[in-house]
């Protein structure tokens, strides 16, 4: 813990020495560049429990997916916006959270030195009972995932805590359309 808070200190002195004018502008700057190793990525990885995922880190509040293996696999969502953030100055370890439209909510923990993915999920009771009315390119079929999400029911809520092993790491640019669909 003394590392990591010696690590978060040293962060935000760099990120507070700026000019007032510039202040904003700079400390944006300086925030992005930590998530350099991250954005561009496209990952695999298979959870311990046998699901397989591909990710693409599109920039700092997007990413793309693919469910590969597993209760939702063929799933596939196009610009999920996430929050992003670096837990560590001198590794390359990331924190990404969401909530998907189906009201699934998904909290990662990405160590790219180790190639651990570590994750919870939090499924609807709806999607655990009918996993197949997600598997869809969830773009084209927002309205009906809204419907199925406001109809629920929401509880009781399954809670999925999973280690996995990033296989596959590739680098791309930003922004590009072309991976996941
Ligand atoms: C992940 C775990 C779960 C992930 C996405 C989900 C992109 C999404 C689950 C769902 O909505 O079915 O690591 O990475």
């Amino acid at each position: 813990m003394d590392d990591l808070n010696g690590n978060y200190s040293k962060m935000f002195l760099n990120a507070n020495v700026t000019i007032s004018s510039e202040k904003d502008q700079d400390e944006e700057a300086l925030v992005d560049s930590t998530l350099v190793p991250l954005v561009g990525k496209r990952l695999i990885y298979m959870y311990e429990n046998g699901w397989e995922y591909e990710v693409y880190y599109k920039n700092k509040s997007n990413i793309d997916y693919k469910v590969l293996k597993g209760m939702v696999a063929g799933r596939c969502v196009n610009n999920q916006v996430i929050h992003m953030r670096r837990l560590s100055a001198t590794s390359e370890m990331f924190m990404v959270n969401w909530t998907e439209p189906t009201g699934t909510c998904v909290c990662q923990v990405v160590d790219l030195d180790r190639r651990s993915m570590q994750s919870v999920i939090f499924f609807p009771h709806w999607v655990v009972d009918n996993p197949s009315k997600t598997v869809l390119f969830q773009n084209d079929h927002l309205p009906i995932i809204a419907t199925y999400r406001d109809v629920g029911p929401t509880y009781p809520i399954r809670v999925v805590n999973e280690s996995g092993f990033i296989h596959t790491i590739l680098n791309s640019v930003l922004d590009n359309e072309r991976h996941m669909s």
